[in-house]
């Protein structure tokens, strides 16, 4: 076994169990240079934070997430709050010396993720790692798709057409949930959704996005809270067109209202010499357009082979990987990187840049001043 790293968890709702798992296993099935201990679980309500401890594997429970940065036993500190707290306890984790891994988005305004990009930056200087959980990346067909692209197979990038679709806000009367609250979740499918698929697009082309023109809508602005109702102050969906650096055109969107879609993450890349395209329905799938075989039209990979990204460590061919795995993927590379002493990627600073694209998402919708109204439309 590895030397051990003390690990440290605040939040153990979705997000705080799919990282559980991977911190529990990564090791077990990655050559990393550091053994996770799950040191500790912070939460507020301490009958829950137990219980979850127990179920997923943790030592100890903390209630105050200060007293879980301080512990002795913790050196990374792993964010799975909701987005009003993660400025707050990254820049103390930062300041205390730990490692940190935060949630995606990386803050819920762009002020706050500056500051925490900038305290990453100083981090890093005295050996402090940070990195942004945007856990597609690590989807093995996607990082195939950034390959592809990189090694120039499907020429020059000319279009990217993005989609995030789940659909559990389709009934008006699903309850109120701290996603739907701007002062707790900062932006709503923008940026639970629209966030991941910025930053994959991003990641798969290698480009960065120059400017966007775009649209948000919230279609059903209260919902059922306890014996009430509880105002929606947040995105149901937004769409936007958006530019890269390269010229390429891009369109995107996100939402929660797309019956029948539960998680349907879809990327497609046309480049000028081919194209890709994937589901993350059927995640262990990439289709590849080369102009070069045209009359085969797009073939179907199935990314499932050793020489795959991260393949090598699981199954054999064709024994598909799951949604959890990409989390695995996702700390593992934290790990490689802390023992390095190299800064993991998406660090901080690229996690302000989604940011920023978020930011002006929110700002083109709210100008509306880019759209050409039809003069007798109502
Ligand atoms: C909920 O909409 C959610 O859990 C997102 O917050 C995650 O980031 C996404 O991976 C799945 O859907």
């Amino acid at each position: 076994m590895t030397e051990e790293i003390g690990v440290g968890m605040v939040g153990h709702a979705f997000m705080g169990a799919v990282h559980s798992h991977a911190w529990r296993s990564v090791h077990r099935f990655f050559d990393v240079p550091l053994t996770p201990r799950l040191a500790a679980l912070g939460g507020r309500d301490a009958a829950r934070t137990k219980e979850a401890s127990a179920k997923y594997g943790w030592a100890a429970t903390e209630t105050d997430w200060r007293a879980l940065v301080a512990r002795d036993d913790v050196h990374v500190v792993d964010i799975c709050t909701p987005g009003d707290t993660h400025a707050e306890i990254a820049l103390a984790a930062l300041a205390a010396g730990k490692h940190v891994l935060c949630e995606k988005p990386l803050a819920n305004s762009v002020a706050e993720a500056e500051a925490m990009a900038a305290a990453a930056e100083d981090a890093a200087r005295r050996g402090v790692r940070s990195m942004v959980a945007f856990n597609y990346r690590r989807v093995p067909a996607i990082a195939l798709a950034r390959a592809i692209v990189a090694e120039g197979r499907i020429g020059d990038v000319r279009h990217v057409r993005a989609v995030y679709l789940q659909d559990w806000l389709s009934d008006p009367e699903a309850p109120m949930t701290w996603r739907l609250r701007r002062e707790l979740a900062g932006s709503g499918a923008l940026g639970d959704l629209g966030a991941h698929i910025v930053d994959a697009a991003q990641y798969v082309t290698g480009d960065l996005i120059t400017g966007v023109s775009a649209t948000t809508e919230t279609f059903v602005t209260s919902r059922p809270d306890g014996d009430g109702r509880g105002e929606v102050t947040v995105d149901d969906a937004a769409v936007f067109l958006a530019r890269f650096s390269s010229g390429a055109l891009a369109t995107f969107e996100a939402t929660r209202y797309a019956s029948g879609r539960k998680n349907a993450m879809r990327l497609e890349v046309n480049g000028s010499r081919g194209s890709l395209a994937f589901d993350f329905e059927s995640m262990n799938e990439l289709s590849v357009f080369e102009a070069d075989g045209r009359e085969a039209g797009f073939r179907r990979i199935l990314v499932t082979e050793p020489d795959h990204p991260y393949l090598a460590a699981w199954w054999p061919p064709g024994h598909l990987l799951g949604y959890e795995h990409t989390f695995t993927h996702e700390i593992a590379d934290f790990l490689t990187a802390i023992g390095d002493g190299a800064d993991p990627s998406p660090g901080f600073a690229e996690g302000l840049r989604v940011q920023r694209v978020l930011a002006a998402v929110e700002e083109s919708a709210a100008r509306q001043s880019t759209w050409t109204t039809i003069g007798d439309a109502r």
